[in-house]
């Protein structure tokens, strides 16, 4: 049995609705994570972003990460990592302190046998400044690439060359703070992407079966991404083959809302 695999990113809960009134932001991180809630997944990888503010009130963080423990309650090893909306950090809270629960505070990986399966799951914090010249030397700290596994996979907040955004599609190409995605090691088995909120799929230039895959938000949290669907991406990997993946649209996204 393959690894059943469930990626989102950018839920902002506590965002304020662009469109007036208070979005769905909540609403639809528990509509994404529903799968995980009925048993359906193994794993659940969030790419960054889960609350809005750097400073959550407490009770939008509580929302936030008891989302992900009815997750983990319900048997998938959940494993998310800091945006730069958290800056780079979430604020401790005991509802993140579960065993299925893994956060990647700091460069590191994360390894789980999951339906008879190694997995490895490497990533870092969201990094603000001279991604192009730290690159390298988070996924070494991470433990990229001696401590890879059967599957692997990179968790990241960050812009990749190629990502587009906006109605008008402006599309990323150099800067220090975009990595160009033939650095993404090929050997990986899936890139799940955070920090983008347009969901998009990149092609790696030398890896064709390895899916560069923006979730993209939730909900919409700037006009810019009025016209988006938005939603999550599930999907299944095992070693030896291209993972599978499908991203659903989440109802109840509508724009403007309230
Ligand atoms: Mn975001």
């Amino acid at each position: 049995m393959p690894i059943r695999f469930l990626h989102l990113a950018d839920s902002h809960v506590g965002a304020r609705h662009p469109g007036g009134g208070a979005g769905s932001y909540l609403a639809n991180l528990r509509a994404a994570l529903a799968p995980a809630r009925r048993g359906e997944v193994d794993l659940v990888l969030h790419a960054g972003d889960l609350v809005h503010r750097s400073r959550p009130l407490p009770r939008r963080l509580a929302e936030g990460a008891a989302a992900l423990l009815e997750a983990a309650e319900c048997g998938a090893d959940v494993v998310l990592l800091p945006g730069n909306h958290e800056r780079s950090l979430l604020p401790a809270t005991l509802l993140l302190a579960h065993r299925r629960i893994h956060l990647l505070d700091r460069p590191r990986r994360v390894v789980l046998r999951l339906s008879g399966i190694d997995v490895a799951v490497f990533g870092f914090p969201f990094v603000r400044q001279d991604l192009r010249g730290r690159f390298e030397g988070c996924l070494a700290a991470a433990g990229w690439p001696r401590d890879r596994a059967a599957v692997n996979v990179l968790l990241l907040h960050q812009t990749l060359d190629g990502a587009r955004v906006g109605p008008s599609g402006h599309t990323f190409r150099g800067g220090p703070d975009v990595i160009p995605r033939a650095w993404i090691p090929a050997s990986f088995d899936y890139a799940a992407l955070g920090h983008i909120h347009r969901h998009q799929i990149l092609r790696h230039p030398e890896a064709p079966d390895l899916p560069l895959v923006y979730a993209g938000s939730t909900e919409r949290t700037s006009r810019a991404e009025r016209f988006e669907a938005k939603g999550f991406v599930t999907g299944t990997l095992e070693p030896g083959s291209p993972p599978g993946y499908l991203f659903t649209v989440l109802p109840g996204a509508a724009y403007p809302s309230g």
